[in-house]
């Protein structure tokens, strides 16, 4: 009987214990999952999507028929280089009743004036498209709206999300976001990838096309940053893979009934760059070469030389 009572007591409080453990876990869980439910709003209000590289933009723009009348100019890449730039449209007799530009993209960084070649540009009613570099100016800026606009500070955000590899936060196209006002974003907002000049059979893009995909169906980033194209098709940026993508355009141009032209800049290792569909127009003017300007109706091309201000 002893034994008997006493295995009794035991049990009890056995039972006791597990009772008082089961409801420290249930304490326990309960706190975990009010405090998990805590951070994961507080997380989430802070968590801002970045726009991914191209979210807003124009694949395609048609140049406006007033404009594709009069006697089109094109120029190659400026780079922020104001003063060679303001030297450029001397010397080619700029006449804006008569005139219309059409800068070839990458208007900024490397070169010290970014800002205020945007503003010349803008002021001067020119068309454009947007180069790669233009392109990071603008998600910078569309980012840093977005976190203001919200009252978030950018080291706040960079603790709980990660920063494109190509937009460090010290780079020099954030610093350009930074100083452009609403205007200045606007316009370069503005600048389509593809501008399409029917009148002219051409197409302005910053880096290049895919000869054998539509349009439409090509990405935007591609057509900011390549070089080259491989075997298999693809482009890339790389040099040293495949050969130019002008070989491949002005071979498929030669093959058919509506043949292409298109005016670039971008490679500016390769330079001017003159063929019977494709025409290069980046001289290489921030790293000490020249800024070039082609004058359509007639074929010209008038450079002027520039000072270094890259490597
Ligand atoms: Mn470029």
């Amino acid at each position: 009987m002893k034994g008997t009572n006493y295995q009794m007591f035991y049990n009890k409080k056995n039972d006791l214990l597990s009772a008082k453990f089961i409801t420290l876990v249930l304490i326990i869980s309960l706190c975990a999952l009010f405090l998990f439910t805590l951070s994961r709003d507080i997380f989430s209000a802070n968590k801002i999507v970045l726009e991914p590289p191209s979210a807003n933009y124009s694949l395609l723009i048609k140049l406006e028929d007033s404009l594709s009348q009069k006697n089109i100019i094109f120029i190659g890449d400026v780079h922020g280089v104001f003063d060679e730039l303001s030297e450029l449209i001397k010397i080619i007799d700029y006449d804006p009743l008569k005139d219309h530009l059409i800068f070839v993209g990458d208007l900024v960084a490397k070169g010290p004036e970014s800002i205020k070649v945007i503003k010349l540009i803008r002021s001067l009613g020119a068309s454009c498209v947007r180069g790669n570099h233009d392109d990071k100016v603008l998600r910078w800026k569309s980012l840093l709206d977005s976190l203001d606009s919200q009252g978030i500070g950018l080291d706040a955000y960079i603790l709980r999300n990660n920063l494109p590899k190509d937009m460090p936060v010290k780079s020099e196209h954030k610093l350009i976001a930074e100083q452009l006002d609403s205007e200045l974003y606007e316009y370069l907002l503005s600048c389509p990838i593809i501008l399409n000049i029917p009148e002219h059979d051409l197409y302005v893009v910053h880096a290049g096309l895919l000869p054998d995909t539509p349009l439409l169906g090509q990405d935007p980033f591609d057509l900011m940053n390549m070089r080259n194209i491989k075997d298999n098709g693809k482009s890339t940026k790389n040099k040293k893979e495949g050969h130019a993508w002008t070989k491949y355009w002005n071979e498929a141009q030669e093959r058919s009934s509506s043949p292409k032209m298109v005016i670039y800049g971008h490679d500016a290792s390769r330079g001017l760059k003159i063929k019977p569909y494709s025409f290069g127009l980046d001289s290489r003017c921030v790293y000490g070469g020249e800024l070039s300007a082609l004058r359509w109706n007639k074929k010209e091309i008038i450079s002027v030389k520039c000072k270094q201000y890259a490597d």
